[in-house]
């Protein structure tokens, strides 16, 4: 197709283009390796910490840590390789593809994904910088507000925890409620990439900072096969962004590839996945973009007025945005 090599990327900004012209640059160089320029794509975006929600010295978790969650899928063998509550490493991208090419494993994460880092070559060093401890000092100053994470009784004592069950939980109850749309009042942008090559052979990934304030220990959806990221080589392949905590429920980007399976194009299949998600959380937030085989792409989005995205084709040499209505 005249439209291949094909990159499309989740965020229209900046930096996200810049990511995304990093992809773009690559595969026009080096047509076949798809792999290798979603890599450098998702390590742009680390690397120039896209709106502090990708890479080191964003979304600090309540302890006060940058922890990063990351996912490389490569078509053709259905290989995979991620990384979850990766600590002290600031490549997550490249120790995800360090899972999928020297390890017979697919996901690790914590400490010990650290220790397979280090053993891999990798770089220890702290992902805490002076915005992300503001960022975490403004919280704590703030009695720990706003914390969607811990579905608990508000403490008497306005400081944070220690933190008690609420009765419903005590009780077993199924009444508790969601912390819903969660995600609209902080920011939150993943980098969620598919590229395809020349052959058609396609390549999918993700590397986030996951949600600010979360509880230490959480892994969003980004790192999660057919939830941030999904290809099938004879297909295409897809991306989410959003409020993990309820999109991994749901692995959209898994559904948008076989809507397009079954004929659909990308952007009715990235609105099917959305609509799927709307219908039990209509308030949630986030977008899915999705791209096929033959060059066409498409994006559906909730919980905010537009999404923009990054799409890089044959037709040109610069990456252009292309903006959705949600
Ligand atoms: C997460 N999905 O960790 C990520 C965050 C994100 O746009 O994509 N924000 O839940």
């Amino acid at each position: 197709s005249q439209k291949l090599p094909l990159v499309v990327s989740t965020w229209g900004n900046a930096d996200f283009q810049a990511a995304g012209q990093r992809a773009f640059d690559y595969i026009q160089k080096y047509p076949k390796n798809r792999v290798a320029a979603l890599v450098e794509g998702l390590s742009e975006c680390e690397s120039r910490q896209c709106d502090t929600t990708v890479g080191y010295g964003g979304s600090p978790d309540e302890s006060g840590e940058t922890t990063l969650d990351a996912l490389v899928l490569d078509g053709p063998g259905q290989k995979m390789g991620a990384v979850g509550d990766l600590r002290k490493i600031k490549d997550a991208a490249r120790v995800a593809w360090a899972v999928m090419n020297y390890t017979k494993h697919s996901f690790l994460a914590g400490d010990q994904a650290t220790k397979f880092a280090l053993q891999m070559g990798f770089q220890e060093s702290s992902l805490i910088t002076n915005v992300s401890t503001t960022m975490h000092t403004e919280w704590l100053n703030n009695n720990c507000q706003p914390n969607f994470w811990r579905n608990v009784a508000p403490n008497p004592l306005k400081t944070c925890g220690p933190y008690k069950p609420n009765q419903n939980a005590a009780k077993f109850s199924l009444n508790s409620k969601e912390p819903l749309n969660a995600f609209s009042q902080v920011s939150h942008d993943t980098i969620g990439m598919v590229v395809i090559d020349t052959n058609g052979d396609v390549a999918a990934g993700t590397s986030t900072n996951g949600a600010r304030n979360k509880i230490p220990g959480r892994i969003g959806d980004s790192p999660i096969p057919g939830a941030g990221a999904y290809c099938d080589n004879a297909i295409g392949g897809a991306a989410a962004t959003g409020d993990g905590d309820i999109m991994m429920r749901f692995l959209p980007s898994f559904l948008a590839v076989e809507k397009m399976r079954s004929g659909t194009t990308p952007r009715k299949a990235a609105e099917i996945a959305i609509l799927r998600m709307k219908a039990v959380y209509p308030e949630y937030f986030g977008a899915v973009i999705a791209a096929n085989k033959l060059g066409e792409h498409g994006a559906a989005c909730n919980g905010m007025a537009t999404f923009s995205y990054v799409v890089g084709d044959g037709n040109a040499e610069k990456v252009q945005v292309y903006t959705v209505k949600c």
